[in-house]
């Protein structure tokens, strides 16, 4: 029997394995077409997605049947084992007692510990059988308990507020466990309150450089200095305090619009702050334009939010955090031209005497920065103000006249052309 069970604990295991593995392939298939259901039914492609998630049932029942078979062989197998033996001890002892060798007596009781005997040594050959698939469940879960933690509290925290002086001294960044450096040297300064403006073409480390700087990653080589210090001596809980980022994918909780701009604030607000955020956003008139206003739930059991309103509700509730640090990912990319003019003056303040990265695609957004970095396949091609970048050749100036050309020609279109607009473009 334990030799059965020991050849089943190397097979059920391994069968085992396999099932689970195409049980989290089929869930994951699942959840992906949930998720991306608007995608599916705009390409049409719901017999596709049915006849795949077909296949992969198909083959999980095959796995399962062929699992549940093994036991099918196994239980019986041992069953009729142990049966055998205790019909073949009855029996040697029946002989023995027939021939006068052992008394009556003796029968009775050594069969009661043949009995004693082989259920416990069958329900052991059992438990080993069983011991594989808990080995199985076991190291798939040891792989996820493994994984590091996030060390969110180690390092410094100092007292004073952060000034937003920073300095990037030839950094370099790898995603882990990924081939190629995302950023090759990158070096700049940055004085405390200067705006920083960041372009560049899409995928060329805009998101991965200002992501560096609440620690979400760490860099590779060279250092950053924050305040004089090394970023990596700050601790991950006191950066993300002291910097406010909006995200370059606006994320929005199933809760009320309030709890969602108010969300990681720990003080106490009043109405009037959270009016004043949502107007700096330019989206106040919107939220009291819903039924609910502020209360309005969002998500499956309320109203469904545009791209755009979604984007300026994540920027409110970064404004509303006061942060000293400002990193803006492309947040007024899903806003039309007249709401970002809209949202850049109301920032405007919020940006004064505040250090800030503003990841942007207009030139418009970028005119008053005091340092613009132009970035291309992780390298600063560029570096320095608009009027210095415009008075030279290179990408910038390329993407400034073909925006203004592109404006140019609208407005002249339109007839509205004013004269302030002008002084804005030089001669060139
Ligand atoms: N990358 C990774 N892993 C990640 C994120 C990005 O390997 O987790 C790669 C993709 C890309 C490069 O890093 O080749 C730069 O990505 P990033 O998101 O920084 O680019 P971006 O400048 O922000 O592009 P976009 O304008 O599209 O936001
Ligand atoms: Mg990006």
């Amino acid at each position: 029997i334990l030799g059965i069970s020991l050849f089943f604990f190397v097979k059920v295991g391994h069968a085992y394995e396999t099932f689970q593995e195409q049980e989290a392939r089929l869930s994951n298939q699942l959840q992906e077409n949930l998720t991306g259901v608007r995608v599916v039914k705009a390409f049409a492609r719901q017999k596709y997605e049915k006849d795949a998630f077909e296949v992969e049932n198909e083959e999980k029942y095959r796995r399962g049947r062929q699992l549940t078979l093994m036991h099918a062989t196994y239980w019986p197998t041992t069953d009729v084992l142990s049966g055998v033996q205790m019909v073949l001890g009855f029996y040697v002892a029946a002989v023995m007692a027939l021939h006068g060798e052992i008394t009556v007596g003796m029968y009775i009781a050594y069969a009661g510990f043949l009995i004693a005997l082989i259920w416990p040594i069958r329900n052991l050959g059992r438990l080993i059988a069983d011991i594989s698939t808990g080995f199985v469940s076991f190291s798939r879960i040891q792989k996820i308990i493994r994984l590091d933690e996030e060390p969110l509290y180690e390092g410094a925290y100092p007292e004073r507020p952060l000034r937003g002086e920073i300095v990037f001294d030839q950094v370099n960044f790898t995603y882990e466990g990924e081939e190629g450096e995302v950023l090759h040297d990158i070096n700049f300064t940055v004085r405390p309150g200067q705006k920083i403006a960041i372009m560049g073409g899409t995928g060329s480390g805009k998101t991965s450089l200002v992501n560096l700087l609440p620690r979400f990653y760490d860099y590779s080589n060279g250092r950053i200095l924050l305040d004089g210090a090394e970023l990596t001596t700050y601790s991950r809980d006191y950066l993300r305090q002291q910097i406010g980022i909006v995200m370059q994918e606006p994320f929005l909780f199933s809760t009320t619009i309030r709890q969602n701009i108010t969300y990681g604030v720990t003080r106490q607000v009043t109405d009037e702050e959270v009016y004043a955020a949502a107007r700096a956003a330019a989206v106040h008139d919107v939220i009291l334009a819903f039924p609910e206003g502020y209360d309005t739930l969002v998500g499956e059991r309320g109203v469904t939010l545009s791209g755009g309103q979604k984007q300026r509700i994540t920027l409110a509730r970064t404004t509303l955090r006061d942060p000293s640090l400002l990193i803006l990912d492309d947040a007024t990319s899903s806003v039309d031209t007249e709401t970002e003019e809209i949202i850049r003056n109301a920032l405007r303040e919020l940006m004064q005497n505040r250090t800030t990265f503003l990841i942007a695609h207009r030139v418009q957004s970028v005119l008053d920065a005091d340092l613009i970095l132009v970035l291309d396949h992780g390298r600063i091609s560029q570096s320095g103000t608009h009027v210095e970048l415009v008075n030279q050749p290179g990408t910038y100036r390329r993407i400034y006249n073909l925006q203004s050309r592109i404006e140019s020609e609208l407005e002249a279109e339109i007839g509205e052309l004013e004269v302030g607009d002008w002084e804005l473009i030089p001669n060139l």
